[in-house]
């Protein structure tokens, strides 16, 4: 080891890096792993994979437009929504790039109305791994940052295959959790329960380094990220607690206003420079419109081992227990002390979160 590379300490056996070292994604997966003596492996794999599969994701919306292949299929996603052609191909890329490897049992996809087994030819692993291929896909035919989300759990079931109990399990069994930001610079987070790292992609060697290790979000909010326009859909207690984050109760200092409408961009601004990101039930969409299983949960675990939180508006993320695959849920989730602003409001109101 290089001596400006950093040193190992011996009592913890955590690598300290320094500012100016080279530190892959694939060699801080390795350090990480080490903290665990009893780890196989097979979580480190399932990573790679998913940065593999980033990679060529990244490659295809970059050239999307070139390529000219913007706009929609003819088909509908389970739903309801038109997909995107690069909706499809991101879904394709990761059950690809994953589905051999050994180390997965089932996996679970927005754009797939049910289980994606794992072929007979290939190995069944111990994990299931959970994902939204590439959320935001509303945006994509103008140039707007999309990304990818996704979320791992062990397998709790005994046969061969992973089942729907697999994948139903409440986030806080998650053991990984990530997303992918297609933006300015292509860049990956993920969290193992080990804190929040993030890697930019340098696109001249292929490789994601690490950029932002150990990532904190500040206790309070600069930002606020929601959609206004459903304010007429809005309950009044919903309404209160918009009033207090913009600061006209007088309460506590207006929050800025952002709000790009892709989930991962949103929540990644707000991640770094504090803020909340709140998509609440509305009379339209009375259980909200983000799926726990391949939005709130990842972003869920990722935000509370930032120090932040997310809530239902009942109840934290992490505990709701899903009963189907492609259940909805309101979502608050970004600081802690915005997520308490909504739930001290909410919590009057249980009807209004649609548990
Ligand atoms: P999209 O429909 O473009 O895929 O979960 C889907 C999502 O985008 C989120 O990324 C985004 O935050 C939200 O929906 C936007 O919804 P609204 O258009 O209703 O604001």
């Amino acid at each position: 080891m290089r001596e400006n590379e950093g040193s190992r300490d011996e009592v913890s056996n955590v690598v300290k890096h320094t500012a100016t070292s080279v530190v892959t994604i694939e060699r801080f997966i390795i350090e990480e792993e080490r903290n665990h003596p009893e780890a196989t492996g097979e979580l480190s794999g399932i990573l790679y994979d998913l940065a593999l599969a980033a990679k060529m994701i990244a490659n295809k919306v970059r050239s999307a437009g070139l390529a000219d292949i913007l706009g929609a299929t003819e088909n509908e996603n389970v739903q309801g929504e038109v997909q995107q052609k690069l909706d499809v191909l991101a879904n394709e890329i990761i059950i690809k790039a994953m589905d051999h490897g050994g180390r997965l049992c089932a996996m679970a996809s927005e754009e797939e109305p049910d289980i994606i087994q794992i072929p007979e030819n290939f190995k069944c692993g111990k994990y299931c791994l959970l994902f939204d291929p590439l959320d935001g896909s509303s945006n994509i035919d103008v140039n707007v940052p999309v990304g990818t989300i996704f979320s791992v759990v062990r397998k709790i079931t005994r046969g061969r295959h992973g089942e729907m109990e697999d994948i139903l399990q409440p986030g806080r069994r998650q053991v990984a959790a990530g997303y992918v930001i297609y933006g300015s610079s292509t860049m990956m987070v993920y969290t193992t329960g080990q804190g929040v790292h993030g890697f930019t992609l340098d696109p001249s060697i292929g490789e994601f380094l690490l950029s932002h290790p150990n990532i904190r979000i500040p206790e309070t909010g600069r930002y606020l990220s929601v959609n206004d326009s459903y304010e007429e859909l809005w309950d009044d207690n919903v309404r209160t607690i918009m009033r207090k984050y913009k600061g006209l109760d007088g309460t506590s200092k207006a929050l800025s206003t952002r709000y790009v409408g892709s989930l991962v961009a949103d929540f990644h601004r707000n991640l770094l420079g504090g803020g909340i990101f709140a998509y609440p039930a509305n009379r339209k969409t009375p259980r909200g419109k983000l799926r726990l299983l391949y939005e709130a949960n990842p972003l869920g675990f990722i935000v509370e081992q930032a120090g932040g939180a997310a809530s239902d508006g009942a109840q934290r993320i992490l505990d709701v227990l899903p009963t189907e695959l492609h259940q909805r849920t309101p979502l608050f989730i970004g600081s802690k002390h915005e997520v308490e602003i909504a739930k001290r409001v909410l919590g009057g109101a249980p009807e209004l979160v649609g548990a």
